[in-house]
């Protein structure tokens, strides 16, 4: 239970200048959680000042983000903001734990306190940094849950754009529960109601793939290398991009383990699913794997069964100690 930070989270927000904000290539669960992160402490926390930066937006978050606003006009959302004027007396990061990601100039040197709201494991890199609190926790299956909870544990009552908002993030972020727990689906059915219908919101959620995303997979598929260990499967292959989709479609077709991986000028990823109950049977967990594997150069973490890495040398020498970590964990 988080009640105990949640009341840390009240006392150090009280009259402060705050900057909300979230990962970079904004996904809906970084989006829906910031906007209803900012509806609570606006009618929560009255004497606090909460500013919004969005940073870059993803494709399919921008697509959502229309819908959302036909269905809500009244809702703005702000996608620009001039900051850096601002006298900011703290940072509240949704969604992501690592600094790298977040796009404001020179947090990592500015003595600015930190909080971050997260679900993704915990990285051990921000240590430098003035972290006021850590409201981290990867039991939970999206950012939005633990908001929802926060705004459930305050009795702040939401309205029906922002219980949309966190269904559309709990559902995707959750891959439409197949990540999730029972809580997940509690939390779902408490924020559905007559209406916010179901299969509406899946609806707005729907991503036609684009014709190069679909070829990515189709090669990416045509070219994986299959590794048996016992009575599981890895698969292995490398795509110019969409990796980390390219890594569900392997996990689809029937491997236990997918890795795909990407090499770019600027640098390679490689994204890494495994499926939940091969995760709950052997104890693999790819993001702390990841995050082993990370240093001041290499930056990865993640879920249990999803998580990814990126760096700029030694690919194919950390790919190998990545499948026999993967290898070791289902092998116990
Ligand atoms: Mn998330």
């Amino acid at each position: 239970m988080l009640n105990s930070k949640f009341e840390d989270l009240k006392l150090f927000l009280k009259g402060k200048k705050i900057l909300l904000t979230t990962h970079e290539l904004v996904d809906i669960d970084g989006l829906a959680s910031c906007l209803v992160l900012k509806f609570f402490l606006n009618r929560f926390i009255s004497s606090a000042d909460v500013h919004l930066f969005l940073p870059e937006i993803s494709k399919s978050t921008k697509g959502f983000i229309q819908k959302f606003t036909e269905k809500f006009p009244n809702i703005t959302i702000p996608l620009e903001i001039e900051f850096k004027t601002l006298k900011i007396d703290i940072f509240l990061i949704l969604d992501t734990n690592n600094l790298d990601q977040v796009a404001i100039p020179d947090i990592n040197n500015s003595v600015i306190p930190i909080i971050f709201i997260d679900h993704h494991l915990k990285l051990k890199k921000n240590d430098k940094r003035n972290i006021s609190l850590n409201i981290i926790d990867d039991k939970y299956s999206s950012t939005a849950e633990i908001i929802y909870e926060l705004c459930e544990y305050y009795n702040v009552e939401l309205t029906l754009p922002y219980k949309y908002l966190l269904i559309a993030a709990i559902l995707t972020d959750s891959g439409f529960f197949k990540h999730g727990n029972n809580d997940t689906i509690l939390r779902i059915s408490k924020l559905l109601s007559n209406q916010l219908d179901y299969q509406e919101i899946q609806s707005t959620l729907k991503n036609d793939k684009t014709i190069p995303e679909k070829i990515a997979k189709i090669k990416a598929l045509q070219r994986v290398q299959l590794i048996q260990e016992g009575n599981w499967l890895i698969g292995i292959t490398n795509v110019g991009s969409f990796e980390a989709s390219v890594a569900s479609s392997l996990i689809k077709i029937g491997f236990d383990v997918g890795v795909a991986y990407s090499e770019k000028k600027s640098g390679y990823r490689i994204s890494t699913r495994a499926k939940k109950y091969v995760c709950l049977k052997t104890g693999l967990h790819l993001g702390k794997i990841l995050e082993e594997l990370s240093d001041d150069e290499i930056s990865g973490g993640g879920h249990d069964g999803a998580a990814a890495i990126q760096g700029n040398e030694g690919l194919e020498e950390l790919l190998a100690i990545l499948i026999e970590k993967v290898k070791q964990s289902l092998s116990k």
